[in-house]
C-alpha cells in the first residue's frame, strides 16, 4: 500500500486547517531492534502517553502527527515497525515514498546499537533508486534517562554516524518525554531542506 501521493502537497480540508492550506506529507519509517522504544517513542510524540508495559508490535503499525514549523503544515506519517520482523518481509511497496528512515536503538543495550548497520543495509536494499549515498537516515539513543545503566557510548555512535555520510543522531527519553518532539521536527525540517519542498 502506498499512501504518499506523487505531489506531497495536498489540499486537505479539515477542522485543524480551515483555509485549506496545503499540507505537506512526510512518509518516515522507523526500525530498529526489538524493544529499543519506537512505540513508545510515537506513543509520545502523538499522544503524551508512555507505558512501562511492553506490547511488541507485530508487522507494523501507522500513526499520523501534524506539525506546524515556521508556518508550514506538515503531517508525518509515521511507520511503527515490529523490531521482530526481519526487514525482508515487508513487500517492496511499504518502502515506496520514504522521506526518512529512522533508525532506533536502545542506550542500554549494545545489541540494540550492533544490529543497525544491518538493519540500516537491509532497508537500503529495497530502495528502487539506487540514491544509497544520499538517503537520509537519522538516528535516535532511547532511554537516556537510563545514564547508569548505559551501554553505547557517545564515541561510539560518533565513530558509526559519521563514517555514514554523517547521520544526524538525536537522543531522548520515551519515558520522561525528553527530546521526542523535538527529535521528528528537526527530522522533518532535514527532510524539507533535503529535497527543498
Ligand atoms: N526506561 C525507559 N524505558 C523505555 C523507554 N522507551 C521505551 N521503554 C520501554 O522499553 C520497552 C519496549 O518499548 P517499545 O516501545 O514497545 O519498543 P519497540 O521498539 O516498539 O519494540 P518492538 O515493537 O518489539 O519492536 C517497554 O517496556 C517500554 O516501556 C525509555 O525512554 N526509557
Ligand atoms: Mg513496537
Amino acid at each position: 500500500m502506498t499512501i504518499i501521493e506523487e505531489n506531497k502537497y495536498k489540499i486537505t480540508p479539515d477542522q485543524n486547517n480551515p483555509i485549506n492550506e496545503k499540507k505537506l506529507i512526510l512518509k518516515i519509517i522507523l526500525f530498529g531492534d526489538a524493544e529499543s522504544g519506537k512505540s513508545s517513542l510515537l506513543t509520545q510524540l502523538v499522544y503524551n502517553k508512555f507505558s512501562i508495559e511492553y506490547k511488541s508490535t507485530i508487522g507494523a503499525d501507522f500513526l499520523v502527527k501534524n506539525l506546524n514549523l515556521d508556518g508550514k503544515v506538515v503531517q508525518l506519517q509515521l511507520w511503527d515497525t515490529a523490531g521482530q520482523e526481519q526487514i525482508n518481509s515487508f513487500g517492496s511497496s511499504f518502502f515506496k515514498n520514504t522521506d526518512c528512515c529512522v533508525l532506533v536503538c536502545d542506550l542500554t543495550n549494545e545489541k540494540s546499537f550492533e544490529k543497525l548497520e544491518k538493519l540500516r543495509t537491509e532497508f537500503l536494499n529495497k530502495l528502487d533508486n539506487k540514491e544509497h549515498d544520499n538517503f537520509p537516515f537519522v538516528l535516535i539513543g532511547n532511554k537516556c534517562e537510563q545514564s547508569d545503566e548505559r551501554k553505547v557510548q557517545d564515541s561510539q555512535i560518533k565513530k558509526y554516524c559519521e563514517s555514514h555520510n554523517n547521520i544526524p543522531y538525536f537522543e531522548t527519553s520515551a519515558k520522561n518525554d525528553v527530546n521526542v518532539e523535538k527529535a521528528f521536527e528537526e527530522i522533518a525540517r532535514l527532510i524539507i531542506r533535503k529535497y527543498n519542498y
